[in-house]
C-alpha cells in the first residue's frame, strides 16, 4: 500500500564546501541498484509518471529543486513533496504514481532496482485498478 513507501534520510557529509550524499547497495538502500535515471527539463505545469509497476522499486530523490509524488493504490493516496537532496522516498512495487508540480530547474533522481522493461509497466488506470483487485 501507500504506507510501505517511506522517506529515508540517507544522509550528507558537510563540510565548507558543501554537502556529498552517498548511497550504496547494501548501506542505505534496501534492494540493488540496476539502473540510474533523471528527469529534468520539465516544463512549468507539466507532469511526469502516469503508471504503474509491478516489479520494480525505486528510490525518488530531488537532487534539485522540488516536485510532487502522489501514489495511489488503487483505495488510498497520499502526496509526497521531495526538496531536499539528502531525502529519497522508497517507493514499492505495485502502485500508481504521478509526478507535478516540478519547481524550474528541478532534478529527480531515480535509483531503479530493476533494468528498463516496458512490461513491468502498467500504463492504463483501469487496468491498474483490476490489477489490485
Ligand atoms: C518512473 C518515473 C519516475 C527508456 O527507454 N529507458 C528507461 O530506462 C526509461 C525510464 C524510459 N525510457 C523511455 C520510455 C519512454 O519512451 O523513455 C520514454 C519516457 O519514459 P516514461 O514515459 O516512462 O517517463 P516518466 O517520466 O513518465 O517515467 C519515468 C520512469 O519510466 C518510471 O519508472 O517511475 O520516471
Amino acid at each position: 500500500t501507500v504506507f510501505d513507501c517511506s522517506i529515508i534520510d540517507v544522509s550528507k557529509v558537510h563540510n565548507y564546501a558543501g554537502n556529498i550524499t552517498v548511497i550504496e547497495n547494501g548501506i542505505n538502500i534496501p534492494f540493488d541498484v540496476k539502473r540510474v535515471y533523471y528527469l529534468y527539463d520539465v516544463p512549468g505545469g507539466e507532469s511526469r509518471g502516469g503508471h504503474a509497476h509491478y516489479e520494480l522499486e525505486q528510490y525518488l530523490i530531488a537532487a534539485g529543486g522540488s516536485f510532487d509524488v502522489i501514489l495511489d493504490d488503487g483505495k488510498n493516496r497520499k502526496t509526497v513533496n521531495l526538496n531536499r537532496p539528502n531525502l529519497a522516498l522508497h517507493i514499492v512495487p505495485g502502485l500508481w504514481r504521478e509526478l507535478d508540480n516540478f519547481s524550474s530547474g528541478s532534478i529527480c533522481l531515480v535509483l531503479a532496482s530493476h533494468k528498463y522493461d516496458e512490461s513491468d509497466y502498467i500504463r492504463d488506470h483501469d487496468e491498474f485498478l483490476e490489477f489490485k483487485k
